[in-house]
């Protein structure tokens, strides 16, 4: 259930702020939408892989003899028999570190297998069944070597995973800013108070309703390819493969049919997309491919997997005067796309939405593993942040002596001190801490809560109340891409967009952002529509094809708004403009005098004289009297580079139930107040926030992925691996603040992630808050019945071996 506090209710202002129906809606409700898979593609070959069962293996030989007997099978391959078709190896996009070590990753692995899912080979067959028969009938010898799954064990290179590289650490970096040397020392010898907490974030796996999809199309003639792909970046897609296999990248298209969602793991390189493009390259002929949802689990990039090692350090008021950060970030078995740059994004983020001084101490190493590779989930990197700060946060109060709200306070940036520059260097945008945090604890009734807590939790209760808050800032909107080049990272932050009046004058967008399931037709045409004062259904929004949109940086990073949105509205200005000089033209007006507002051109002081957008539009098209000079038709295309990133932030709060008997935790109340700026559209921006809220309160009570210690993944189906359904879901309520983004004409910022961001910590630190009294102090997520069982148990024994001090 969503309910909307009228109070902190935004009020619309043009078309910009209603809460639109999504345009894009009706064809994915009723099944019409055209997914990878759905895609008729006659003659084509389906393609299976066979996975590594081992996680840890040479591959000592590899028999597809009985397979290629079996009727219908095209051809087998192993790894060996591919190595010929890669120019390069896999890519990964974010050297991190200028000796960051990498080890070659192929598409297929011909000598040796680093995770249980890796592939050894494939099979070209007339039928999807018969390819994945054939691969069955594969004859494959390993030489089973020890798996390693503890990262600690992993940094100790007890077994060294990639021989050529000699260790198992990837990269170290750190971040050491200091106001003056030895300050975070320091500040930690002369604290009055200070807390040393560890936590582990959890590897997740990201479960997109649509499994990943690829079908690759040569075309008859001239060598030119379509490769359709379930992806999240077209456009990023497109030139990886031309690095990667040499292809010739203007005859390549890249489309993303509909996608059924991504939350991260599509924003990659897969090997099946580069083995369906060469083979059907190889074949001549089109070969498609279909992940199974087991396939899903153990082949398709994981999120999370990190050991958080956090110490604040603050003064008597319990202000902030350094932190200290140690992280492992777990990069499975090979480095993806961006793998080793996920935990450095969170970097930015440990300071929270507080008044840090320069003491900060930050460094993380990245360690191989035998398990499945990480990369980006919902948040990457910041929600890791934002849990180990909060729940740190409330560690604090517990030392301080004082309600965890009231410590959020005494440290917020205040509200006047924006645009604000941070210990790291980069500058937030805009915030109001107060105001979020008061909207929230009003929503929720912070104060009758912690009242009916000292009653509910005395002696003998078997149900404790717990009261969980965060705070949190996101930094979104990735770009701008001088910073991501400070940070090593391949590619830029720009985004571009074309906005074009047809003749008839309705109106085609096209734009470099790739929707997954984040309503971009809609918000697209809303900010079309109040530009040119129009109607958002006379607007098209063309996207996710190459082809049709060739340049483009595409979805991820809550930047689709704040980058490519914003890129939008600056086309729109520019049509403006141009229309302007044809409507003065047609007026017989100097340009200066005209204004525009509700799609109409009028002259100041001459209230009989207007014209239309739309007649300005036929005349554009015509070009029978344009003013000299002027190109006909009504386009403009503009690529934009933000000045900075996108500061959206909120208040989380979640009241929750714990069962001290059964270890069961209920969630009682949600309440989530994120400020992402001026909301395009309120409704999707609720759902955007709702999604991710469901997502942060997965990793904290319900999901993990678990492996054993052979690196088997123990969680390959949806009954190991535990994804909430509507009825685990408890009441969300959201509200939200506005306060714009100074940095973008529209005053957007992102919200994609936001609520992944501020919901784990929120939970975590409910469940803890109600079993304090117990001695608990930490609750490992997820906070299963058993973790919390055992959190009880190990609080109880620690109490009686003090003599029952607590
Ligand atoms: N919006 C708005 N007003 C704002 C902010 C956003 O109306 N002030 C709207 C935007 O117009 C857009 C949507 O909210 O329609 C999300 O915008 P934005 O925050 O720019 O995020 P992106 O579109 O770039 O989406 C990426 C983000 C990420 S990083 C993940 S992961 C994620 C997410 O979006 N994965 C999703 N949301 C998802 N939603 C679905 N259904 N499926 C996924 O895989």
């Amino acid at each position: 259930m969503t309910v909307i506090d009228e109070k902190t209710t935004q009020a619309p202002s043009g078309v910009i702020g209603q809460r639109l129906l999504r345009k894009e809606d009706p064809i994915l409700l009723t099944g019409e939408a055209v997914f990878t898979n759905d895609m008729k593609v006659p003659g084509a070959l389906y393609m299976a892989v066979l996975r590594s069962p081992y996680a840890h293996a040479k591959i000592l030989s590899v028999d597809t003899s009985a397979a290629a007997s079996i009727p219908g099978v095209a051809a087998v391959y192993s790894g060996a028999d591919l190595t010929d078709l890669w120019t390069a190896p896999m890519p990964c996009a974010w050297p991190v570190t200028e000796d960051m070590k990498n080890p070659a990753h192929y598409p297929i692995a011909s000598d040796t297998v680093h995770y249980v899912g890796d592939g050894v080979a494939v099979v070209l067959a007339e039928t999807d069944a018969i390819a994945h028969d054939a691969i069955e009938a594969i004859d494959v010898q390993y030489e089973a070597l020890e798996a390693v799954t503890d990262l600690e064990d992993a940094l100790s290179d007890r077994v060294v995973l990639h021989e050529e590289l000699g260790t198992n650490s990837s990269y170290t970096w750190p971040l050491l800013i200091e106001e003056e040397e030895g300050q975070v020392q320091r500040a930690f010898d002369n604290a009055a108070f200070s807390v040393n907490e560890r936590y582990v974030q959890q590897r997740l796996i990201p479960m997109a309703m649509e499994p990943r999809a690829v079908v690759a199309v040569p075309q008859p003639f001239g060598g030119d390819m379509t490769l359709y792909t379930s992806t999240q970046i077209p456009h990023v897609l497109k030139v990886m493969i031309a690095v990667t296999l040499g292809f010739p990248e203007h005859q390549l298209r890249v489309v993303a049919p509909a996608v059924g969602g991504g939350f991260g793991a599509k924003l990659n390189v897969y090997a099946e997309e580069l083995l369906c493009l060469a083979l059907a390259q190889k074949h001549g002929g089109p070969v498609r491919w279909n992940e199974t949802r087991s396939e899903n689990t153990m082949a398709t990039t994981q999120g999370r997997g990190q050991i958080q090692d956090i110490e604040l350090a603050a003064d008597t008021d319990g202000k902030l005067t350094a932190i200290r950060v140690r992280l492992i970030a777990d990069m499975g078995g090979y480095l993806q796309l961006l793998t080793p740059g996920v935990p450095i994004l969170g970097a930015f983020l440990y300071g929270g939405v507080y008044d840090l001084p320069k003491a900060y101490d930050f460094s993380c190493t990245g360690v191989f593993t035998t398990m499945t590779p990480t990369d980006a989930y919902r948040g990457a990197g910041r929600p890791e942040a934002t849990y180990a700060i909060e729940r740190a946060m409330d560690a604090l109060a517990r030392e301080v002596g004082i309600d965890p709200l009231e410590l959020r306070r005494r440290n917020f940036i205040a509200t006047e001190k924006y645009p604000y520059e941070a210990f790291t260097g980069l500058v937030y945008d805009s915030g109001d801490h107060d105001k979020a945090a008061s909207i929230a604890t009003e929503m929720v009734d912070y104060a009758a809560l912690r009242e009916k807590q000292v009653t509910q939790n005395v002696d003998g209760s078997t149900k404790r109340l717990g009261v969980g808050v965060s705070t949190y800032f996101e930094m979104c909107g990735l770009a701008p891409s001088r910073v991501l080049s400070s940070l090593n990272y391949s590619a830029g932050g720009w985004e571009a967009a074309t906005v074009r009046i047809l003749p008839t004058s309705k109106v085609q967008v096209v734009t470099g952002t790739s929707p997954h399931g984040q309503g971009h037709e809609t918000a697209w045409s809303m900010i079309v529509a109040d530009k040119l004062g129009i109607d958002p259904a006379d607007v098209d929004v063309l996207h996710s094809d190459t082809a049709i949109a060739p340049l483009g940086m595409d979805t991820y990073g809550s930047r689709s708004l704040p980058v490519g949105g914003v890129a939008i509205g600056m086309a729109c200005d520019q049509v403006i403009e141009k229309a302007k000089q044809i409507a003065a033209h047609q007026m017989e007006a100097s340009a200066d005098d005209l204004e525009f507002a509700g799609g109409v051109f009028t002259v100041a002081g001459s209230p009989d004289k207007e014209m239309p957008l739309a007649a300005v539009a036929f005349e554009a098209f015509t070009a029978h009297d344009l003013p000299d000079g002027l190109e006909p038709n009504l386009e403009a295309q503009v690529t934009y580079d933000p000045p900075n990133f996108s500061w959206p932030f909120g208040t989380h709060i979640c009241v929750v139930e714990v069962d001290t008997e059964t270890g069961d935790v209920e969630v009682l109340k949600y309440v989530a107040v994120d400020d992402c700026g001026v909301q395009v559209n309120p409704l999707i921006v609720e759902g955007q926030v709702h999604g991710g809220v469901i997502q942060g309160l997965a990793q904290a009570l319900f999901e993990e992925a678990t492996y054993d210690s052979h690196g088997n993944l123990q969680t390959s189906t949806m009954t190991e691996y535990l994804v909430p359904g509507s009825g685990d879901v408890p009441p969300i309520t959201l509200g939200h603040s506005v306060t714009p983004s100074p940095t973008n004409a529209l005053g957007v910022k992102g919200v994609g992630e936001a609520g992944t961001i501020g919901s784990a910590p929120a939970v975590i630190n409910a469940v803890v808050d109600a079993l304090t009294g117990l001695g608990v102090t930490n609750v490992p997520m997820p906070a299963s019945p058993l973790n919390v069982w055992n959190a009880m148990q190990s609080a109880q024994s620690n109490t009686s071996s003090n003599g029952g001090q607590q």
